[in-house]
């Protein structure tokens, strides 16, 4: 009697720490294949956002609005922003180059592959569609960390995003789940500073970077864009095809 009770209680525990191990399992594989949102990542926020940051390309003497354009593809554009922050002007003032960012989200541009036969220009893609009032602070706060700055985040959302989608929330959490799908390389600076490569070493030691980390990835789906004679990065862009899988930039 007593021997039987003692074995349904050791079965009785043994089957209670079984559920918890299969419990505990779930739990974490269904964590591990959650795609991180943005809002989880974290980076550094200015205190106080700015509050100027809305775009009108009317008052742009250099905009314009291209509204009869086909959309072929989609780039996204990846700034390595050391390099920004060196060679740009407005570099040392900006939050970004105060808090050293590495490959930040230039922008996501429906593009157009342009009329056959004639040069490619940028008046071919769509831009300036809709001249749209300033986004939520809310919205500037959770995508923050892909694109640190309000009136970059504003300018693309307005320049290229109106001509897709609906609205910057729409736009972003795309960029969101494009950049999230993209493993970003590590050893970028450690290419870019090794002095005894060749600007040619340099560029394939990029490309090559992604493509190793990328599986899905083709050469010909990206473009690495030098700068500062070719020694230095400016940014590297990943096309789309209209179902956002990869495909050929141009
Ligand atoms: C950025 O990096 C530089 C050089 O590594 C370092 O001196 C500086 O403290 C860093 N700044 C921040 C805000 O992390
Ligand atoms: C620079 O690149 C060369 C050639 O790939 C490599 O052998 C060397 O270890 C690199 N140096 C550093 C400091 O990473
Ligand atoms: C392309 O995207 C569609 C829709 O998201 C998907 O069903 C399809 O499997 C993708 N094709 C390739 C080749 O990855
Ligand atoms: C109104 C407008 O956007 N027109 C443009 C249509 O597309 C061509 C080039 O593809 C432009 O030259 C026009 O300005």
């Amino acid at each position: 009697m007593a021997n039987n009770r003692v074995r349904s209680l050791i079965a009785a525990i043994v089957f209670l720490i079984l559920l918890a191990l299969i419990i505990v399992a779930i739990f974490y594989f269904v964590r591990r294949n959650q795609q991180p949102t943005i809002s989880d990542k974290s980076c550094p926020r200015p205190k106080q956002f700015a509050t100027d940051y809305d775009f009108d390309y009317t008052t742009r003497s250099n905009e314009f609005q291209n509204l009869n354009s086909t959309i072929s593809y989609f780039r996204l554009s990846l700034s390595w922003s050391p390099s920004f922050c060196t060679y740009s002007k407005q570099g040392p003032n900006l939050f970004q180059c105060q808090n050293n960012f590495t490959y930040i989200v230039h922008g996501l541009w429906p593009n157009a592959y342009g009329p056959p036969g004639e040069k490619r220009s940028m008046r071919h893609h769509p831009r300036n569609c809709r001249n749209e009032q300033a986004m939520s602070t809310d919205t500037i706060h959770k995508y923050f960390c892909l694109m640190p700055s309000e009136s970059l985040m504003q300018a693309e959302w307005e320049k290229h995003g109106t001509c897709y989608w609906d609205s910057p929330e729409d736009y972003f959490e795309q960029i969101n789940a494009l950049y999230s799908n993209l493993q970003l390389p590590k050893n970028t600076e450690e290419i870019l500073s090794n002095t005894t490569l060749t600007k040619a070493q340099r560029r394939s030691g990029i490309f090559n970077s992604f493509l190793d980390i990328n599986p899905q990835l083709a050469r010909d789906n990206m473009q690495v864009i030098m700068i500062h004679k070719g020694k230095d990065l400016k940014e590297v862009a990943i096309c789309y095809d209209l179902n956002f899988n990869y495909t050929k930039c141009g």
